[in-house]
């Protein structure tokens, strides 16, 4: 990764955190907009598709035990893992299938992609504040 590429994902990373702020969301913006979409009940419910896009460009979740229920819009196989820990989680999903995973995550900001390869370069990644 380029050193430009760094800054402009820490800029991101910082409009992430003035969205996480406003109780909207930036829906139906231009490319560039961000939306965050928060847990709900403890359990981070996140969808994936077959244009290799995840339903937000950022997530957010309490600290602690985490319950990611990723489900697949769609057919092709695609996974959902955490930059750094892709040891200890993989979520795969196909066929419209829905895969559900725990992890114990420390408050900071993580990257979330699918690990097939070209995914992620297409498009599968997003932003995970855990606070
Ligand atoms: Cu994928």
């Amino acid at each position: 990764m380029t050193h430009a590429n760094r800054q402009r994902r820490r800029r991101s990373v910082i409009g992430l955190v003035a969205l996480a702020g406003l109780s909207a969301s930036a829906c139906g913006g231009s490319g560039g907009g961000s939306t965050v979409v928060p847990a709900a009940d403890g359990v981070l419910r996140i969808v994936g598709d077959d244009t290799q896009d995840f339903n937000a460009d950022g997530y957010q979740i309490a600290a602690g035990e985490v319950t990611i229920e990723y489900t697949l819009d769609g057919f092709q196989e695609h996974t959902l893992v955490i930059e750094g820990r892709e040891d200890e989680m993989r979520l795969a999903v196909e066929n419209g299938g829905t895969d559900t995973g725990t992890i114990t995550l420390e408050p900071g900001r993580y990257i979330l992609y699918c690990d097939i390869a070209g995914h992620r370069i297409g498009g599968m990644e997003a932003r995970l504040l855990v606070e």
